[in-house]
């Protein structure tokens, strides 16, 4: 092997996430359509990678990670996503969410509101950036909210009130998800209901939301990304549909890095 090639750089090695992350699955797959066998996928966590990340960026090193957008590490580095002319990370997707049955009869105006939660990726990248620079990420979800009364009031619109009724969102730490998740929680407090947000791994996230023991979440990636989640309950949960459209998935590279697409690592 060439020995200035990106992979001995690398070490061979795929900066990934979370094991269960949808984009793992992605990954390994298209370790496999492209024929990537000198690579490793590493595990790890969304903040470990941006970590690393980091690192290799301050140094000019070469480096490669599954990445995602919206996300605001594009607003904060010269980014590229690498061409998957294979399609192993699918194509570009929406964001759904998604309730328990019986929530409707329950707390009518929360689901009302859940229902008609829908946004861009711009507005939540703005929330991603104000976390990522160490905002409290449910001031910076209040901070938006105050910005963008107009497009909250369409959230609410028609929805009755709550009058403290308990409701739970489960969410991953993934930074798409930490942002609309406190977004949408701040909208339902400041309409009467009593929101706890619980961070859990995104197996337990779509089977607690199945089984009942949560009311909600707005962060399951569709069609592709949680597609094998998806099936296995997709009986037992009520899908509200989508709350933003245009995400995407991939293996991304600082701009520096002369190599285009997932084909060049072979
Ligand atoms: N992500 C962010 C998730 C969905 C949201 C792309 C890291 C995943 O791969 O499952």
């Amino acid at each position: 092997k060439d020995g200035n090639s990106i992979g001995a750089q690398t070490n061979y090695h795929i900066i990934g996430i979370e094991p269960g992350a949808g984009i793992m699955a992605q990954a390994n797959k298209a370790i496999k359509d492209y024929q990537l066998n000198d690579w490793q996928l590493a595990e790890g966590s969304s903040a470990a990678m941006a970590t690393e990340l980091k690192k290799a960026y301050d140094h000019k090193k070469p480096i490669i990670v599954t990445g995602w957008a919206p996300h605001w590490m594009f607003t904060t580095y010269d980014l590229k996503f690498l061409k998957d002319p294979n399609k192993s990370f699918g194509e570009v997707e929406d964001i759904h969410t998604i309730v328990r049955k019986g929530l409707k009869q329950d707390a009518p105006g929360a689901y009302t509101i859940l229902d008609q939660f829908i946004w861009k990726p711009d507005d939540m990248e703005k929330v991603m950036v104000d976390i990522k620079d160490r905002m409290d990420p449910s001031v910076a979800a209040d901070k938006w909210i105050k910005a963008n009364g107009d497009k909250v009031a369409q959230w609410t619109k028609g929805a009755d009130g709550g009058n403290g009724e308990k409701i739970n969102l489960v969410y991953v730490a993934w930074d798409t998800e930490i942002a609309s998740t406190n977004v949408i929680a701040k909208v339902l407090e400041q309409n009467g209901y009593d929101v706890k947000l619980s961070q859990v791994e995104v197996g337990p996230m779509f089977a607690g939301v199945a089984n009942g023991s949560v009311d909600g979440m707005v962060a399951a990636w569709l069609p592709s990304t949680h597609n094998k989640y998806y099936k296995q309950y997709k009986n037992d949960l009520v899908d509200l549909g989508t709350n933003l459209h245009g995400t995407k998935n991939g293996l991304v590279v600082p701009k520096y890095m002369d190599i285009d697409s997932i084909e060049d690592l072979k």
